[in-house]
């Protein structure tokens, strides 16, 4: 069992990025903590402008950042903008990181992602992977400013000696997902799919790529019990993967969420659009050792995620 190095009881903390999937579900989780959270509505405060960003800290002065904030999307996504997701990203880190840092915030998690590991890496991926080959051309984009984020948190470390860390998760899912059919990930994606082929008695769905790649999904409420934990008993230069174990191909995740929805036509594969990542499969031993393991089996997540959306 794990000890702990620091504790969130009574402390200030601030989601950063506290709107999407990761957000939402952390403050769903901090509610079962005693934590006083902050919070800079969207409206009120834009990551992207750094002196902004600054003064908000400077101003709020956080006890612990957790930055979850972020451009995000699916392969169609990352694939048609690029340069929204490098600017966007890279801007919203710095931003973050470095005003933390001027804040005097001594405790940082940064969100990273399972696609900062090389294309070409062995299954399943240790976090002594980073940085030994090429990206996915898909995600590269997203891929090196996550990779920058964790570069920040590894070097504010060296130089300043602040206790900030990075958390490499696989592919999320959950209720608070963006449901968009042509931005959006592929489960919230397949879902929005599969309801309105069902609606309009639709007699088959068209997904994108072959099927054939694996991936590795995690229920964001599971995610965020393992940032808690590590907020409090991790504290080093080196990211942690966070993974379910679970993996499954894209063809059997099509299928399963046809039948979670009920939709019961044809399913058919256009490999005209990309299939990214052939095999993401992370190692999450060092997770493990903490005593962290992934609660909710995909099939249960699906079903959970699905009656949310049904309302
Ligand atoms: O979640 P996703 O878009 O991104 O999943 P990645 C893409 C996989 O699902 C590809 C297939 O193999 C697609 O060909 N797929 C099938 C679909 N049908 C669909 C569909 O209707 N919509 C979508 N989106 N995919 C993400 C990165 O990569 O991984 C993010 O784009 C992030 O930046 C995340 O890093 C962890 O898993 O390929």
């Amino acid at each position: 069992m794990h000890k702990k190095l620091y504790s969130l009881q009574g402390k200030r903390v601030w989601i950063a990025g506290q709107t999407g999937l990761v957000g939402r579900s952390l403050t769903d989780e901090l509610q079962n903590h005693d934590v006083l959270l902050l919070s800079a509505p969207h409206s009120a405060l834009d990551l992207t402008q750094q002196q902004a960003t600054f003064d908000w800290l400077a101003a709020h002065k956080p006890d612990v950042v957790f930055m979850a904030a972020g451009r995000v999307g699916g392969i169609g996504a990352n694939v048609e903008y690029p340069a929204d997701f490098i600017r966007d990203n890279l801007s919203m880190t710095l931003n973050v990181i470095d005003g933390a840092h001027k804040a005097g915030v001594d405790r940082l998690v940064f969100l990273g992602s399972s696609c900062i590991y090389p294309r070409d890496a062995t299954n399943p991926i240790g976090e002594d992977a980073l940085l030994t080959g090429a990206l996915e051309p898909t995600n590269e984009a997203y891929a090196i400013a996550k990779i920058a984020g964790l570069k920040l948190c590894e070097h504010y470390r060296a130089q300043y000696g602040r206790n900030y860390i990075s958390v490499m998760p696989t592919n999320l899912y959950g209720g608070y997902d963006n449901f968009d059919k042509d931005g959006g990930h592929v489960i919230p994606a397949m879902m929005i799919k599969f309801m309105e082929a069902k609606k309009a008695g639709a007699d088959k769905v068209t997904l994108w790529g072959t099927g054939a790649p694996l991936r590795e999904f995690l229920y964001a409420p599971d995610l965020v019990r393992a940032l808690v934990l590590v907020a409090q008993a991790y504290d080093d230069a080196a990211p942690i993967n966070v993974g379910s174990g679970e993996e499954v191909s894209i063809y059997d995740l099509a299928h399963l969420i046809a039948r979670v929805t009920g939709f019961e036509g044809d399913i058919v594969f256009d490999d005209s659009k990309p299939d990214g990542t052939p095999r993401k499969f992370l190692d999450s031993s060092k997770i493990n050792s903490l005593g962290w393991r992934a609660q909710t089996k995909l099939e249960a997540g699906l079903r959970e995620v699905y009656g949310g959306l049904k309302g």
